[in-house]
C-alpha cells in the first residue's frame, strides 16, 4: 500500500524516557481524536515479548510480533505511537516524527521520582545526554519529518500539543 493512502496521519512519539511521551501523546488524541499507542502497555498486554531483561530491568520487545500487531492500524492512519525506540518500525508508517527533549537536571529528577535508580537512570541520563533518540530517528526517518521539541516543563506540553494538533489539522491525504 503506498505510504499516503491513508486519510489521517501516523505520528510517532519517540524520546528517553520520562520526556513526556505518554503526556504528550494523551493530550494530543484528545485534541485530534487519533487514537494513542502506548507501546510498553500493548507489548505487556499481549505478551509481545521475549522475557523480562534483569540488567535492563524491561522486557525485551519482540519487535516483529510488535510490528506484526500494528500493521493494519497503521494502514489505516490515525495513530500516535508512543515509544522510546525508532528504528524497528517500518518507515513507510510514518507521516510525523517527534523526538521529545529534556534537560539532564529535570529529566534526572523525574526518573528519580519514577523509582528509578543506579544504571537504569544513569543509562537513560545518557541516552538524553548523547541525543540517542534523536540519532536514531534521523538515520531511521527522512530528516524532514523528523522534529525534536523541548520538554522540560508543563507550557512546553501545551505548546508542543497545540502545534501537533495544527499540524494534524492541516495535514492532507497526497491525491
Ligand atoms: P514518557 O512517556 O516519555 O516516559 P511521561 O509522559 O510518562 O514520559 O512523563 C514522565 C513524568 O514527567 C510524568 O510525571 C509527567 C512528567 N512530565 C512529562 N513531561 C513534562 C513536562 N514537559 N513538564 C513537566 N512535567 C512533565
Amino acid at each position: 500500500m503506498a505510504q499516503n493512502s491513508r486519510k489521517r496521519p501516523n505520528i510517532l512519539m519517540t524520546g528517553t524516557p520520562g520526556t513526556g511521551k505518554t503526556t504528550t501523546s494523551s493530550l494530543l488524541a484528545d485534541a485530534t481524536q487519533l487514537r494513542h499507542i502506548n507501546v510498553s502497555e500493548l507489548v505487556k498486554e499481549k505478551n509481545l515479548h521475549q522475557g523480562w531483561d534483569d540488567e535492563f530491568d524491561c522486557h525485551v520487545i519482540d519487535e516483529d510480533l510488535v510490528c506484526d500487531e500494528l500493521e493494519d492500524l497503521m494502514e489505516e492512519g490515525g495513530n500516535i505511537i508512543d515509544y522510546h525506540g525508532c528504528d524497528f518500525f517500518p518507515e513507510r508508517w510514518f507521516d510525523h516524527v517527534v523526538v521529545l527533549q529534556t534537560d539532564n537536571s529535570v529529566l534526572y529528577d523525574r526518573l528519580s521520582n519514577r523509582g528509578y535508580m543506579g544504571r537504569k537512570l544513569t543509562n537513560n541520563i545518557e541516552c538524553e545526554i548523547f541525543q540517542v533518540l534523536l540519532e536514531e530517528a534521523k538515520e531511521s526517518y527522512q530528516e524532514d519529518i523528523v522534529v525534536a521539541m523541548q520538554s522540560n516543563c508543563v507550557d512546553d506540553i501545551s505548546n508542543n500539543v497545540a502545534t501537533l494538533t495544527d499540524w494534524v489539522r492541516s495535514w492532507q491525504p497526497a491525491s
